[in-house]
């Protein structure tokens, strides 16, 4: 049976509103399925409630994949949510087209310079933007930071297409837009205005001067756990909607988006999709990062090398899942309070999301990029255990599970790629085989913190489990831990 375009798709399951009548407000950078599951859905209902040119004009910056699955489409896709009270689809329409900027930036630069554009937004991952997160700057030896230091007019990276589209801005006489970090990054809004105005400077200090001056840079905390689209998404979406769909996702019912409330130039009406406002949004981000994503970091190498494919495997194994919630606790109690917010409930949420057996979360693709997560999910949390008393032993075997990922091997001598901006880096490391040696080369690392490496018996206790793991199955290692 031939499938009808989206466009066709059913009334009911179409977008509450004429995308057609609504102009684009919002250049997005890095259209990635969780871009797709999570602010354009967001902004779909904030639209659907209450208008405006809040359109968004997608970007992908390397390759042009969803690109050319979304432009055909007009910017339609379906979006699939699953969760333990069934599964709903329905058509997004908040994304008016898709461009990649890889090879030729200038259409994205013309439209982050277009009078109409009030927000860019930001989720590139966070080994893109080329931060120095110790000086609050940007990394000028960061391939893409190098690279558009020597040719700033046509920038491939983030801060350099941010930095040359408020230039552009700057001289036509026109309002900044608000630059909207959506990446898993502590004080992600801080971090990435430290970096663009340090990248600024190099190049330019007055606009350096004046990007500090006038542009905002909102922290949010963005949650929602999105496997990668796969052929049975594609398969799933054209079951629910009877229409043909290459930019298709599948995600879960659960969203939360903690957003600071500063946006000079307007935004959505994000609230009416149950986006919350705070001037607090970095408490909610570190419980978000050491809770959700450190304890995914662990069950993702942990899980990973006792042959769990999936999150809901890790879960479903029962000497895992009870380290799962031994590391949502351990990151609990190193919080500070948060009015109105209960942690032992949320680890109980966590870990029921973490159960969902309709999402097929990877393990492996949770596992990418290690040496970018490591910081925020599980060594942040250290200091905080160390001066408040809490025992540490969750933390010491997520960090010695990382390492023992770095090896690139099984414990069945099966290889795979180590997915990690530094792989070269840490794979000489992890090549010296004795335990004791990779930790004390890991300790020596840039993205350790100082007080962290000088830890004698964190990293004592991380080089006996990595022994243990190195040397037998994964599996035994987590039985033995887990029966404390
Ligand atoms: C995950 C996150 O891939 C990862 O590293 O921990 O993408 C996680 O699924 C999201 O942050 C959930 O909001």
């Amino acid at each position: 049976m031939r499938l009808a375009s989206l466009t066709q798709v059913p009334e009911a399951l179409r977008p509450g509103y004429d995308p057609q009548a609504h102009g684009v407000g919002i250049v997005h950078l890095g259209l990635g399925a969780f871009h797709k599951a999570h602010q354009a859905a967001l902004t779909d209902l904030a639209l659907a409630a209450e208008g405006g040119d809040w359109r968004i004009l997608g970007v992908s910056l390397r390759s042009p994949k969803a690109s050319d699955e979304l432009h055909p489409q007009n910017g339609l896709y379906t979006l699939i949510a699953k969760g333990a009270e069934g599964t709903e689809a329905r058509v997004i329409g908040a994304i008016a087209d898709a461009i990649c900027s890889a090879g030729d930036p200038e259409p994205a630069l013309a439209a982050m310079a277009a009078p109409g554009t009030r927000i860019v937004s930001l989720t590139v991952t966070e080994k893109a933007y080329g931060l120095d997160r110790a000086a609050h700057g940007c990394d000028p030896a960061h391939p893409a930071v190098a690279a558009d230091l020597a040719n700033p007019a046509a920038p491939q990276g983030v801060l350099g297409l941010l930095t040359e589209a408020l230039r552009r801005r700057r001289d036509a006489g026109l309002a900044p837009f608000t630059v909207l970090c959506c990446d898993n990054l502590p004080e992600n809004g801080v971090l990435l205005r430290g970096a663009v105005v340090d990248f600024a400077r190099r190049i330019d200090p007055a606009l350096a001067d004046w990007i500090a001056a006038e542009v905002a840079f909102p922290s949010t905390m963005v949650d929602r756990i999105t496997p990668a689209a796969t052929p049975a998404t594609l398969a799933e979406a054209a079951a629910l909607t009877g229409c043909e769909d290459l930019a298709a996702i599948e995600t879960e019912t659960f969203v939360q988006w903690v957003i600071e409330d500063n946006f000079p130039q307007g935004r959505p009406a994000w609230e009416k999709a149950g986006a919350i406002f705070t001037d607090n949004v970095t408490a909610f981000e570190t419980m978000k990062l050491r809770m959700l994503n450190g304890s995914h970091s662990m069950l993702a190498y942990a899980g990973f090398h006792a042959g769990c494919p999936y999150v809901r495997d890790v879960m479903a194994a029962r000497s895992l899942a009870k380290l799962v919630r031994r590391h949502l606790a351990a990151a609990a109690a190193t919080l500070p309070e948060i009015p109105g917010i209960d942690t032992a409930a949320y680890a109980e949420a966590l870990a029921k999301r973490f159960e969902n057996p309709e999402i097929a979360h990877e393990t492996f693709q949770i596992a990418m990029d290690g040496s970018e997560k490591m910081p925020q999910r599980v060594f942040s949390a250290v200091a905080d255990a160390r001066a408040k008393g809490v025992d540490c032993r969750a933390f010491t075997f997520a960090t010695a599970a990382w390492a023992r990922h770095l090896s690139g091997a099984t414990h069945d001598c099966d290889a795979y790629a180590l997915r990690d901006p530094r792989a070269a880096e840490l794979q000489a490391m992890a090549e010296v085989k004795e335990a004791d040696e990779i930790v004390a080369a890991l300790r020596r690392a840039a993205f350790v913190p100082p007080a962290l490496a000088a830890d004698e018996a964190f990293w004592a206790e991380v080089a006996g489990l990595l022994a243990e793991m190195l040397f037998e199955p994964m599996r035994d290692v987590i039985a033995r831990e887990a029966a404390f």
